[in-house]
């Protein structure tokens, strides 16, 4: 009941309502993985299925996406875990043209939880800015994309990577709704991950640290 509870609130974009209810769901020892799964990610999905369907348009979709924001800061302490040890530097954004960043936050959380200095380039952020962003620290890129028409922005960044000689040096990983193993595959990425949790598993694994 309160699960869905929370998930209506996303939906009708209440945040007040949505961090209370999370507020008590947290204190009542519901696991933060569960209140984001059950409560936020799939409020988002049914707001997708909405606007696809025309019943909501793009202002009630940032208003409920501004709501689950509200909610994922209150969760974030939680979902990061404590005494990892200090991993490697990701360098992460949402490609060019994509201004959706929410699982691109998740995605950050999860590395930062994985025990990953994180660099969050935010969202809209061109080859170019990625390049940059680069140093010899750098153990990986991580890219986010939600739209088909922004994937090809992915290999864009590869592209520019390579161009600037520091491709070899770093790992790269894609995900994203509209992404799969056979695109990642496709376009030179090192991995691809379908959840922000597999994202961290994944970024350990292909630099060989657990
Ligand atoms: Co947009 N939008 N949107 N939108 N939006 C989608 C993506 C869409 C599927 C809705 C639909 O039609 N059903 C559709 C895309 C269709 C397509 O291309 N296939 C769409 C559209 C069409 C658009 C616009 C074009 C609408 C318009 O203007 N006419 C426009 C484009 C703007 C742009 O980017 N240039 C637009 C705008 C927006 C808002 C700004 C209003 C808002 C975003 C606000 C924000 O992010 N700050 C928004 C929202 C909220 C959505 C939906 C409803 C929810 C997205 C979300 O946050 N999901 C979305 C429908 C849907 O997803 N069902 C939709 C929750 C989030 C936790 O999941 O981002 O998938 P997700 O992340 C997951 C995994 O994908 C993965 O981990 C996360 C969790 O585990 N993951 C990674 C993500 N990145 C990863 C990276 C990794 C690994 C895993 O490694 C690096």
């Amino acid at each position: 009941m309160g699960l869905d509870e929370l998930r209506r609130a996303v939906i009708e974009g209440n945040q007040k309502a949505a961090r209370d209810l999370a507020t008590l769901e947290l204190d009542a020892g519901t696991a933060p993985e569960r209140i984001l799964q059950e409560g936020l990610i799939s409020a988002m999905s049914e707001v997708g299925s909405l606007f696809e369907c025309g019943k909501l348009y793009v202002p009630e979709m940032l208003i409920a996406a501004r709501a689950m924001q509200g909610v994922l800061g209150l969760l974030r302490p939680h979902l990061l875990a404590t005494g990892v040890p200090a991993a490697g530097k990701v360098v992460i954004g949402a490609v060019k043209g994509d201004l959706h960043d929410i699982g691109k936050n998740l995605v950050a959380t999860m590395l930062e939880g994985a025990g990953f200095e994180v660099v969050d380039l935010g969202s809209d952020v061109s080859p170019d800015r990625f390049v940059a962003a680069v140093d010899d620290k750098t153990d990986l890129v991580a890219m986010s994309a939600l739209l088909t028409t922004t994937m090809p922005a992915m290999k864009a960044t590869l592209d520019a990577l390579i161009q600037a000689g520091v491709r070899s040096r770093v790992k790269v990983i894609v995900g994203g709704a509209p992404l799969t193993q056979e695109y990642a595959d496709k376009i030179g990425a090192d991995g691809y991950a379908a959840a922000a949790s597999s994202a961290a598993r994944l970024a350990r694994t292909l630099l060989s640290l657990s």
